[in-house]
């Protein structure tokens, strides 16, 4: 063993990633891909200077609490930070960090894929195709929703929110948002400023969420503010389930009220969601995937050594969160 810090790794990562961990640091890999449990996380923590998670591993309070004394900081490789409990790491004295930029171009090609999967009925498409179910065809089958032209509503105008809107400027989308202050012209970009969630719902033909997972946003699109949309509406999730109260949605996806969603973050993901969504056919469904592209992942990586590398040399992290 040299000098170098130990860094525990909590996910398999690209080869080009786990290269440059292995040149820089002592890298405890993840060579096989195996969810850490939380008492696994615990025990190697006696071994290691920082933790390298990913939102799979889930850094509870009760978890960081237990963590070792040697480690120093955990540098996510994600953007949202909800699988970590910020206020028990301030507590410690533990640096986090996340990923922020790298992946917002493939995150907004992922909304853009659900809103055109959702409205366009991609999903069932594929499955009478695959199913040779599709027996006929007529003026009147599996008729979608044109988006080109409509209101493209966002909640949650970040990084994510404005490269995912430009992309909608693509299809000629007018562009109405909610954030918490409003943004600069220059970041507007001739986007509709909405100082509520409710005045922007209305606004929605499609509406796309990418505002973090906080307690002020658990169950934000509940049924009172489903009923604001405009009937017919198209709703795209790629930030965390949290932000959805699922039994509104699925009602409101049975009654009409909304023409389809599509979604790729869900409560209880990856095995316990909703078995709602599953019977449905208007919805179109990924499995967290918002951000997986070769690109990206690296670029995620690369963005959580670099944090790393200056928590290592006694500098300030660039995306410090805690
Ligand atoms: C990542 C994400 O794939 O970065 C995030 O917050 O939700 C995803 O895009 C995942 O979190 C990796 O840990």
């Amino acid at each position: 063993m040299s000098d170098k810090p130990t860094i525990l790794v909590g996910r398999k990562l690209p080869p080009a990633v786990e290269a440059r961990l292995a040149r820089d640091y002592n890298a405890i890999l993840n060579t096989d891909d195996t969810l850490y449990t939380s008492e696994q996380l615990i025990e190697l923590s006696a071994q290691v200077d920082a933790i390298l998670p990913c939102h799979s591993e889930h850094l509870s309070a009760d978890v960081i609490g237990k963590l070792s004394d040697r480690v120093k900081a955990i540098a996510n490789f994600s953007v949202g930070y909800d699988h970590v409990d910020i206020e028990a790491a301030k507590a410690r004295g533990i640096i986090v960090t996340n990923t922020p930029d790298v992946l917002s171009d493939a995150t907004a090609e992922t909304a853009i894929l659900l809103m055109l999967g959702a409205a366009r009925r991609g999903s069932e498409g594929d499955r009478m195709v695959r199913a040779q179910a599709w027996r006929d065809w007529s003026p009147s089958f599996m008729v979608g929703t044109q988006v080109t032209g409509k209101r493209f509503g966002v909640i949650g105008m970040g990084r994510v929110g404005r490269v995912t809107a430009a992309r909608a400027r693509g299809f000629d989308m007018d562009i109405h948002y909610y954030n918490r202050s409003r943004l600069s012209g220059d970041l507007e970009a001739g986007a509709t400023f909405h100082d509520n969630v409710d005045s922007l719902l209305a606004s929605a033909d499609v509406l796309s969420i990418h505002c973090p997972a906080t307690a002020e946003t658990k169950g934000l699109l509940n049924a009172e503010r489903i009923a604001l949309l405009p009937d017919g509406a198209v709703v795209i999730n790629t930030s965390r389930g949290g932000v959805v109260d699922d039994d509104a949605l699925i009602n409101a996806l049975k009654s009409g009220k909304i023409f389809a969603v599509g979604l790729d973050v869900f409560n209880g993901e990856p095995s316990n969601i909703h078995p709602g969504y599953r019977e449905l056919d208007n919805v179109f469904l990924l499995p967290h995937i918002g951000s997986a592209t070769k690109e990206t992942r690296v670029g995620m990586g690369y963005r959580a050594l670099d944090n790393l590398d200056a928590i290592f040399a006694g500098k300030e992290p660039g995306d410090r969160v805690a």
